[in-house]
Order: C-alpha cells, then sequence, then structure tokens
C-alpha cells in the first residue's frame, strides 16, 4: 500500500447522506431471505478541496449481519460524523478515519461508508488512483457469480448455463438445509467437473451438520463458505475436521483481529474479504495482509454494490494474495441500469480495474436524483 499519509490532508465540511432505491434485475433468494429491490445509503465526502463518494452495504433488514440502512443512517448522523467534523476543522487523512471512529463499536459498514468518502475525496484531490493506493497488481481480474436459491432445479440449471454463457468463470451457489447436496449434484452433472464451483450458507448449518456437509465432498468445491453462525469459531473448527472442502469464513471475520484468531484456531483455510464488514477498504488491506503472512488465501465478496463499491472493490481484488475468483461481477448481474456512467461489465470473464483519481467513476447524477429516496446534509458548524 502506497504511503497515503504522504498525500494532501483534505479540509472536510461535511457529508451528505442519500439514500436510492434501485430494483434487482431479479430476485436474489440466500438462507436468510430473498431480497426484490434494494435501499443503498451513498455517502459524499464535502470538502474544500472536493468531493468523494463511497456506499454502505448495509442491507435492508438485519439478517446478513445486524446493521441495516436505518441504523448505519442513525449512527452517522448521531455518533460518527461528529467524530469526523472536530470543532477545530483540522486537515484529516483518510488513515485518521478509522482512528477517530473507533470509539464507537461495531457499524463497521457505516463506518468504512464514511472512511471510502473520505478516501475517494483525498484520491482524487492529490490526482491518485484507489488502484496505487490499495497497491493493485493487475488492471483486471476474473470474475465470479453468486446464485441464489432456486425453487426447482431446472430453473437454477438454466440460470447457471446463463451465466457460463456470459462467460463468468466461478459459479458460487447459495445453499440451505434442504437445498444442498441435490443441486449440487445436478450442476456437477450437467456442466462437469471442470467448472469452478464453490458454495455459501450464510450461517444456516449447525455444529452437528459435519458428517451431512461432508457429502459434498465428492463434488470437488473449491470451499464451503459460513456454514455456521457468525460468532461460532470453534464450530468452523470442527466442521472443518470433518470435511475435506475447504472451510473459508465470511461473515466472521470482522477485523484482522478476527481473522488471525479463525486461521490460528484452524477455523477457515480460506478468507471472504468484504470492505464494509471490516470497517473499511484499509482495514480489508490489513485483512489481506494478516492472511497473506499465514499462507491462507483470500478473495473479494460482494454486497450487491452499486458502480461505486463495485469499482472500489475491484482495486481491492488487483491485490497479490486475492488468488481466488471474487463475486465482483458485471453491474448487470444486480441492476437494469447502475448509478454510475461507465458501469463495469464482463470482458471475457474479467472486469477491468477504473484508473482515475480516487475511485475513477463519474457519477450518473441526474439518474441518482430519480432513484433517490432521501438526503440529507450535515456541516461542520
Ligand atoms: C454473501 N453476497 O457473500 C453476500 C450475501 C448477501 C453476492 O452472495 C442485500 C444486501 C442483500 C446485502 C444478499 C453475495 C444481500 C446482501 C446477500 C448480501 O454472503
Ligand atoms: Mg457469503
Amino acid at each position: 500500500m502506497t504511503n497515503l499519509d504522504q498525500l494532501q490532508p483534505i479540509h472536510l465540511r461535511g457529508f451528505e447522506l442519500r439514500v436510492i432505491g434501485l430494483p434487482l434485475v431479479r430476485p436474489f433468494r440466500t438462507s436468510f431471505g430473498t431480497q426484490n429491490d434494494r435501499r443503498i445509503l451513498l455517502v459524499r465526502a464535502i470538502a474544500d478541496e472536493g468531493d468523494g463518494w463511497g456506499e454502505c452495504v448495509s442491507g435492508d433488514d438485519p439478517l446478513y449481519s445486524s446493521e441495516y440502512v436505518e441504523i448505519s443512517h442513525h449512527v452517522m448522523i448521531h455518533h460518527l460524523i461528529p467524530r469526523l467534523l472536530t470543532a477545530d476543522g483540522a486537515p484529516l487523512h483518510a488513515t485518521d478515519v478509522a482512528r477517530l471512529l473507533e470509539p464507537v463499536k461495531e457499524h463497521r459498514m457505516a463506518k468504512g461508508a464514511l472512511e471510502a468518502a473520505v478516501l475517494d475525496a483525498q484520491l482524487r484531490a492529490n490526482g491518485v488512483p484507489l488502484t496505487t493506493a490499495l497497491g493493485s497488481v493487475v488492471d483486471r481480474v476474473p470474475s465470479g457469480v453468486s446464485v441464489g436459491i432456486h425453487d426447482d432445479i431446472d430453473s437454477l440449471v438454466r440460470t447457471i448455463g446463463g451465466y457460463l454463457d456470459e462467460g463468468y468463470v466461478r459459479i458460487k451457489l447459495k445453499i440451505e438445509p434442504g437445498s444442498d447436496i441435490e443441486p449440487v449434484r445436478v450442476i456437477r452433472q450437467t456442466f462437469g467437473d471442470a467448472v469452478p464451483l464453490q458454495v455459501d450458507a450464510n450461517t444456516a448449518y449447525t455444529r452437528d451438520d459435519g458428517a451431512h456437509l461432508a457429502r459434498l465432498d465428492r463434488f470437488g468445491l473449491l470451499l464451503i463458505e459460513q456454514p455456521l453462525p457468525e460468532d461460532d469459531v470453534t464450530g468452523h473448527a470442527i466442521i472443518a475436521r470433518q470435511v475435506v472442502t475447504p472451510i473459508c469464513l465470511d461473515e466472521s471475520i470482522v477485523s484482522a483481529r478476527a481473522a488471525v484468531d479463525a486461521i490460528e484456531r484452524g477455523a477457515c483455510s480460506i478468507v471472504n474479504i468484504k470492505a464494509g464488514r471490516v470497517g473499511g477498504y484499509l482495514e480489508a488491506v490489513e485483512v489481506h495482509d494478516v492472511c497473506r503472512e499465514r499462507g491462507i488465501p483470500v478473495w473479494c465478496g460482494g454486497m450487491l454494490e452499486t458502480g461505486i463499491g463495485r469499482a472500489m472493490n475491484l482495486a481491492l481484488a488487483a491485490l497479490p494474495n486475492f488468488t481466488l475468483t471474487g463475486d465482483v461481477s458485471a453491474s448487470e448481474r444486480f441492476w437494469a441500469r447502475d448509478i454510475v456512467r461507465d458501469p463495469i461489465v464482463l470482458e471475457h470473464g474479467h472486469v477491468v480495474l477504473r484508473t482515475g483519481p480516487g475511485t475513477g467513476v463519474e457519477l450518473d447524477h441526474d439518474f441518482i436524483a430519480s432513484v433517490t429516496l432521501s438526503s440529507e446534509t450535515v456541516l461542520r458548524r
């Protein structure tokens, strides 16, 4: 990572918090529920030197984690933004944000979104791309797709066939008890053993399910993601001893410290990194680094982001220890129309990094205005 402290700081005036609503191109079902559309909290950092944008990955409901849009909005307004808009108006570095927000417990998605907006503003003001700041080493990354739970296997096969035709190089299938072994068996039977395939349970199993999950071993999956609840690290270590397929953690890994803990306890041999889940892109780089030092490969998760978060995820996914294909799909996987002017597209199974200053994306402000549900601006008093 570039020494961000050597960049010129910015003089922060305030933030705009804007909630937009976007319909999904098709429903997305996970073990915790079905999503038809998505509210997304966008954050604009307003500085003397110019603006920056970030995106909060909180969901509509507290189902993936305890955070959701209204809560993230509330904690930003009442607890986080006041800590960044200090009375003296001292110059701010993006690297200061996590430390200033540290006294507030949890709310990592909210913290991460504020840091992302400040980071974008500071990088744009300095003319530095996020890719340079994070330490990206490639200009494009292979693209995987996350496939929801389907009611019938024929439609699942059609959906996956469509994604493979589009060029996605890895399929991740959402599973839950009652929809796991059989869909995986049919996918393998239909598309063969060569298709890179993995499954994600989003915490739907228990410590007693080790023998059941071991029935997935014969299908040669890349990994099983987060079979047990997020606080059951020891449970994952128990499961990991019963299955041959590597266990990967998502929800459990809320910081670099949590990653070290899970690795040292034998709970996972692969880590999914999502910046929002760990409190921001700078902590995400720390997670990457501690995994790399311990020989644990990582991959970049997805949270149904717009073009802002997607561009940032791409910069992260280009770091050297991201050796497994991530969930950074083309924008059209989720959205009929993105809020950026140059949405991420799939090119021969890859997605290409944005290289302009900051996130490098240009927002479609007219479209954003048309999908805005609420907006609020908080300025230094
Ligand atoms: C995962 N994402 O890896 C998550 C789960 C997820 C692409 O599989 C709204 C907001 C709906 C966040 C549904 C993918 C969501 C969401 C699923 C995150 O576990
Ligand atoms: Mg997951």
